[in-house]
Parts: structure tokens; C-alpha cells; sequence
């Protein structure tokens, strides 16, 4: 009661950040109609509040306002809680709270042998993994027979839902079947995880960091090649057979659950019938194509400039190795080569980093510091002690940069990164990517298991980068002193502008096909022959880029990339990089921010911290349209931020491409 007339007491302070108190005895149902209530009297009370009253007045009305609504709202919860859940439901709620905590606790277990293979990679970390993961498999399959028992029909939304959650399986009932898969799943990810290529003089160099290396800093067009062809040669065709065999025993499981196949299971995450995800992102990236192809044709003009007609011709596909990233999925490390006003001052802050001696340690602390400015939490101790933030020289670990949650209680918070730092702009990035799951893992920390968990799992991979929209502004890097000059000049925004639109407009296809392709391959539509093949079909129709070398149904070249070997769904980034731009776009708005969104920093913003904390903490207790609404104010993804954003980018690109042949079939 008391937070109310505090609240009240600041004048014009919205009352939104207050939490009217809902008994957790109510359904579901009753829950939602109590919230339902709470907003028509929130916005009573602000309409009340007219702007053009007296001060004084105002806060008469609004306390006057809030003592009446306070005593309906505590009779409301008295009747609502006479009428009680059936026993039939009781039992049901108690069974889940046991449910809950159970998996909560091995969860705790699972993570913790994941992480000690991720961290060091040996055939007995593989084996507990296996292990732990096959236990996982047998208690979750006993507690959804369980479940099923229950007639759900009768009980509240919020009920149902946690039992259809835990109904949803694509286990195999097959212990031996289990086994392999688990087997499988960890050889996969080992032969990403350790793949080396050694040269003709006896070095041999890993992906992280030295083919990555290559491939973002080389300019030769054949050490190029080379670095691009080894990666696919050393890791793919090792993976072959071993991933049709994965596929196959997926789907299995799957069918044998009642799916079509395991992409079935995969779109469920985003509870939409099936078929309707991928008309959503079919119908976001029909609305953003016009704007890559745009930028497609302006980057292929000055790679054909930079290595020759013979090599990049400017009306077909762009060759994939000369991105400056190994899958050409982002465009950012070739900027030196587009850069549109190259006399402008430079916004790349790499070098600086590395100049100003910042080191792995510093660059997660500069992540954390714009967190807490927004009133986010600060990284627990267990964080700084158990976390992995560099590459170890004694033993194997899985390099690609990962966010931990250890499913602690409140009070006992365990939450790590492991990723392999390197002191430059994109892994500042990165980190604060990662560091966006770890404070979504602290914001829904109060929430049942079940519910620990993206809105959707796009949600979980936009958060972070949410943040980095704000720190990756040149305003923001002059505020931290990583840049000293910044234009004011439309040529400046330009450079700024298309530097963006090489991460994310360059991503957009990329974060599409890869789904694409696994989606046909669970469906049977690309069989094993063809993977290859329905691989580059992909690439070509909706990335406009080609291998630089013929490729066969020989090669594997989606097992280069981490996400296919580690079995990691990948919508969610497409997902993501559309939903980001939707939720900076809200969060200016709420930190008061006027001026092109592009120029737009919420450092130090409580009023857009609690806005996006307000959505974090519902986890994944409701469907994703509903906490899109908390946070955007609609329910539907929407490309019109992102398009927003690079207006005038885009106004600008098909100036210069006047004369160009857009496109590439
Ligand atoms: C995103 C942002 C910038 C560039 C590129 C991307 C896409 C994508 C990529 O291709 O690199 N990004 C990542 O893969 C970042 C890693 C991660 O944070 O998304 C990580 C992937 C992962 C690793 C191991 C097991 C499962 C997933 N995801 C998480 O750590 C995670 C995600 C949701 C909840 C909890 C943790
Ligand atoms: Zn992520």
C-alpha cells in the first residue's frame, strides 16, 4: 500500500512503474481481469490528471481517485478469491509446484555438465553430458505421462498452459535411440568445436581466432579462398552422415509424438499454428528486400572496384568470401572497403580499444555500466568468478560465445558467459548480446521453471542488442571516450548509417535461410543427397552470393556454420534483428528521446529500463504478442522501425545505384 501514495506523492510521475497487488491464490483468468482492471483505472487517473490543471489540484484528484479504486480493487479480491479453483485444478496446481521445483533442480544439474564439456572438452565431460541428458530424457517422459492423466479442459489459462508445455515432446521412447542421439549431438558440436586446418608449413590455425582472423583483415582475394575453402574442408564432410543420421532420429522422436517432423516442434516455441511463422517472415522480409537489395548492389560495385570484374561482376551473385565474415552473414569488417565518405572521421573504434589497453575484463565492464544506467542489474560475484571470458591455452573449449543460466533461487544467483573475448568493436557487441540473456535470466528469476524463458526465443536474442543500438551510436563511444571527433554532417550519417546496415541489413537474409533450409531438411523436402545443394539454392536466392569455388553433395558446408552442428534453432536471430529495432524504437520513446531513431541512446533512462524490465520479467508466462504490447504498445512484428531507421540510408543508396542492375537472378 504504502509504494501507492508514494507514488502519488511525485506529481507527475505516471503510476505505471507501480505493482497493484495480485494474490497468486487467483487463477489465471482471474489474474488477467484483475491487470485488465488495473489499466482502466491507471488510465482514469491519467486522464484526470489534465495537463492544464493546477499542480496542486491534480494530486487531489489522483489521491482521491487512488483511495476509492484502492478499496473496489481490495472487495474485487476478496469475492474473486470466494470463488475458489476446483480440487480437481488444486491438485493439479500442487502437482505443478512440485513439477517446477523438480525441474528446477535438474535442470541446475544439466547445466552444470554442459558447461564442463563446453569448458573443457574431453570424452568424459561428453560422456556425463550424455548422461545427464539421458536421465533429463527418461524423467521428463515418466512426468508427462503424469501430466496427461489430468483433464485440463475445465482449469485456467495459466494452468493449461504449463501442462501443454510439458505435454509438448519430441522424445524417442527408445533408451538405445535416446543414447545415440545424445552421442551424436555432442560428436557434432566436438568436430565444430576443435576443427583445425594446418598449412604447408606445419601451423595449423584454428576458426576462432585465426580463420576468422583471416577472413575479416585479409584482402588477397586467394588467401581468401583459401581460409574459406579449409574451414568447410576440415569440419564438413566429417559431419556429414553423422547429421543425416541426427536428422532421421529427431524426426523419429517427433513422429512419434504425433509431429510431422521435428521442424514442427521447432516453430511451436513461437505458438503459432503451423505455417503462419513462416508467412510472417516471409511477409517482414518481402518488406525489408527492397532495402538489402539496395544494399547488395552498392557493396558489389566497390568489392568489383576493390578485386577486379573478373572476379566480382556487378550484375550477378557476390562471391561469399569477401564479406569479412566466414559465412557472410554480417558485412561489418569490409566497411574500410564501402565506406561511403572515406574523409570523414572514423568510426570504427577497434583500434582505440586496443590503444586505450582495454582488455576481456574491461569490455564486459563497460557492457554491465550501461545495464545499471538503465536501472538493469549489475552482474552478480558468482558472475565474475565462474564465467569464462577468454580462450584458455590448456584445453579444448567450445569458442562460440554463450549466456548460462544455472537456475538459482532468488538470493543465490549463479548466471555465466563463456565466450572467447577479442579486444575489438564486434566483440563488444557480442558481449553485449550476451550480456542481454543474463539480465533477462535475472528479470524472470521469480518465475515458475517453466516459465524461465524468452516471451519467444527471438525475445531472448533481441535484448542485448537492444542495448548495443544505444552504445554503438558515435554519441554514446564519444561519451565512453572511445571517439574523440563525431561529424555533425549529413555525409558523417551516412558513413554511420551504412555501417549499421552492413550488421543488420546484411544479416536479414542470412538469419531467414538457414531455417529455411533445416525446416525442408526435417521435412524431407532436401534429403541428405541434396543437402549441399538446398544449401546454396538457399544462399544464392536470398543472400545474392555464390561459393567462390564449385562446391558437390560432397561437401557439408552448412556444418561450418556453429548453429547446425550445435542444433540451435535460428529464426530466432531473424526474429530478433526485426523485433530489435521495434523495441529501441519504444524505448526512445519512452526516454524522451526526439531526433532520427539512428541517433538515439537511452543510457542512463530509468523510464525505458523499467519498461523493458516490465516485459523481461514476464518470461515466457504468456504468448509473445503480449509482451510485444508491453513493451511496443502492438502485438505483431513489424518492420517498420528497422525501415524507419535506415531511411535515409536507403534514400541515399538508390541515388548511387541509379544506373546499377539491381539484383541478381
Ligand atoms: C546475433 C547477433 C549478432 C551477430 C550474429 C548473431 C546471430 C548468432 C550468430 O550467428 O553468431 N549469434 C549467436 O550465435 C550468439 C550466441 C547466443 O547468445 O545466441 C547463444 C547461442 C547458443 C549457444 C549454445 C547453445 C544454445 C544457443 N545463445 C544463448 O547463449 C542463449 C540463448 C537463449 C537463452 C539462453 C542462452
Ligand atoms: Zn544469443
Amino acid at each position: 500500500m504504502w509504494k501507492f501514495w508514494l507514488c502519488f506523492g511525485a506529481v507527475f510521475l505516471s503510476c505505471s512503474g507501480y505493482t497493484w497487488p495480485l494474490p497468486d491464490q487467483l487463477s489465471a483468468a482471474q489474474q488477467r481481469e484483475l491487470k485488465e482492471l488495473q489499466q482502466d483505472v491507471e488510465t482514469e487517473i491519467e486522464e484526470l490528471c489534465c495537463q492544464n490543471e493546477l499542480k496542486r489540484c491534480c494530486v487531489e484528484k489522483k489521491k482521491s481517485l487512488a483511495q476509492r479504486n484502492m478499496e473496489e480493487w481490495e472487495g474485487l479480491i476478496d469475492s474473486l478469491k470466494e470463488l475458489k479453483s476446483t480440487p480437481d485444478e488444486e491438485e493439479a496446481i500442487k502437482w505443478l509446484e512440485e513439477y517446477n521445483e523438480e525441474l528446477r533442480q535438474r535442470n541446475v544439474r544439466n547445466a552444470e555438465a554442459n558447461w564442463a564439456q563446453a569448458t573443457n572438452i574431453t570424452d568424459e565431460n561428453a560422456a556425463k553430458v550424455v548422461e545427464v541428458t539421458l536421465e533429463v530424457t527418461k524423467w521428463s517422459l515418466k512426468k508427462m505421462e503424469e501430466a496427461k492423466k489430468f483433464d485440463t479442459s475445465g482449469f485456467s489459462d495459466d494452468v493449461k498452459r504449463q501442462f501443454k508445455m510439458i505435454t509438448t515432446s519430441g522424445s524417442l521412447s527408445d533408451e538405445d535411440k535416446q543414447r545415440q542421439l545424445a552421442e551424436i549431438g555432442t560428436e557434432l558440436e566436438k568436430i565444430y568445436s576443435t576443427g583445425t586446418v594446418c598449412q604447408a608449413d606445419g601451423t595449423c590455425l584454428k576458426l576462432d581466432p585465426d580463420l576468422e582472423g583471416i577472413i575479416a583483415k585479409s584482402r588477397d582475394y586467394d588467401r581468401l579462398t583459401w581460409a574459406w575453402l579449409s574451414w568447410r574442408d576440415a569440419v564438413g564432410p566429417p559431419m556429414k552422415d553423422k547429421y543425416a543420421q541426427w536428422v532421421a532420429l529427431l524426426n523419429e522422436g517427433a513422429q512419434e509424438n504425433g509431429f510431422a517432423d521435428k521442424g514442427v516442434l521447432w516453430r511451436g516455441a513461437y505458438e503459432m499454428p503451423d505455417g503462419k511463422l513462416e508467412e510472417m517472415v516471409d511477409a517482414v522480409w518481402e518488406q525489408v528486400k527492397p532495402l538489402y537489395t539496395q544494399l547488395h548492389a552498392y557493396v558489389r560495385r566497390k568489392l568489383s572496384e576493390k578485386y577486379g570484374a573478373d572476379k566480382v561482376s556487378t550484375t550477378g551473385h557476390i562471391p561469399a568470401h569477401l564479406f569479412g565474415n566466414m559465412w557472410a552473414q554480417q558485412w561489418n569488417n569490409i566497411y574500410d572497403i564501402v565506406v561511403p565518405f572515406p574523409d570523414q572521421p572514423e568510426i570504427d573504434v577497434s583500434d582505440t580499444m586496443v590503444e586505450q589497453g582495454y582488455d576481456a575484463l574491461r569490455m564486459f565492464k563497460t557492457a554491465e555500466e550501461f545495464f545499471k544506467s538503465i536501472g538493469l542489474r549489475p552482474m552478480p560475484q558468482t558472475f565474475w568468478d565462474k564465467s569464462m571470458l577468454t580462450r584458455p591455452d590448456d584445453r579444448e573449449v567450445v569458442c562460440h560465445g554463450s549466456a548460462w543460466d544455472f537456475y538459482h533461487l532468488p538470493g543465490d544467483t549463479d548466471v555465466r558467459i563463456k565466450m572467447c573475448t577479442k579486444v575489438n568493436q564486434e566483440d563488444l557487441y557480442v558481449i553485449h548480446h550476451e550480456m542481454g540473456h543474463i539480465e533477462y535470466f535475472l528479470t524472470y528469476e521469480d518465475q515458475k521453471t517453466l516459465y524461465r524463458g524468452g516471451a519467444n526465443p527471438g525475445f531472448h536474442e533481441a535484448v542485448g542488442d537492444t542495448i548495443a543500438l544505444s552504445v554503438n551510436t558515435p554519441g554514446h563511444l564519444k561519451k565512453i571516450g572511445l571517439l574523440q571527433n563525431v561529424g555533425h554532417n549529413q555525409d558523417f550519417e551516412i558513413n554511420e548509417l551504412l555501417k549499421m546496415a552492413l550488421a543488420k541489413v546484411a544479416f536479414l537474409p542470412f538469419g531467414l535461410m538457414i531455417d529455411k533450409w533445416r525446416w525442408r531438411v526435417f521435412s524431407g523436402d532436401i534429403t541428405p543427397d541434396n543437402y549441399n545443394t538446398g544449401w546454396w539454392n538457399l544462399r544464392m536466392k536470398y543472400q545474392g552470393i555464390k561459393p567462390p569455388v564449385e562446391r558437390t553433395n560432397k561437401d557439408f558446408d552448412p556444418g561450418a556454420k556453429y548453429h547446425i552442428p550445435s542444433g540451435t534453432p535460428y529464426i530466432r536471430y531473424f526474429f530478433s534483428f526485426i523485433a530489435q529495432f521495434q523495441f529501441h524504437q519504444a524505448l526512445c520513446k519512452e526516454a524522451g528521446h526526439d531526433g532520427p531513431l539512428h541517433k538515439c541512446d537511452i543510457y542512463e533512462s530509468k523510464a525505458a529500463g523499467t519498461k523493458l524490465k516490465n516485459m523481461l520479467s514476464m518470461g515466457e508466462s504468456r504468448p509473445w504478442p503480449e509482451a510485444m504490447k508491453a513493451i511496443t504498445g502492438q502485438e505483431k512484428l513489424d518492420p517498420s522501425a528497422i525501415l524507419k531507421y535506415f531511411e535515409p540510408l536507403e534514400k541515399w543508396l538508390r541515388e548511387q545505384n541509379k544506373d546499377e542492375k539491381l539484383g541478381w537472378d
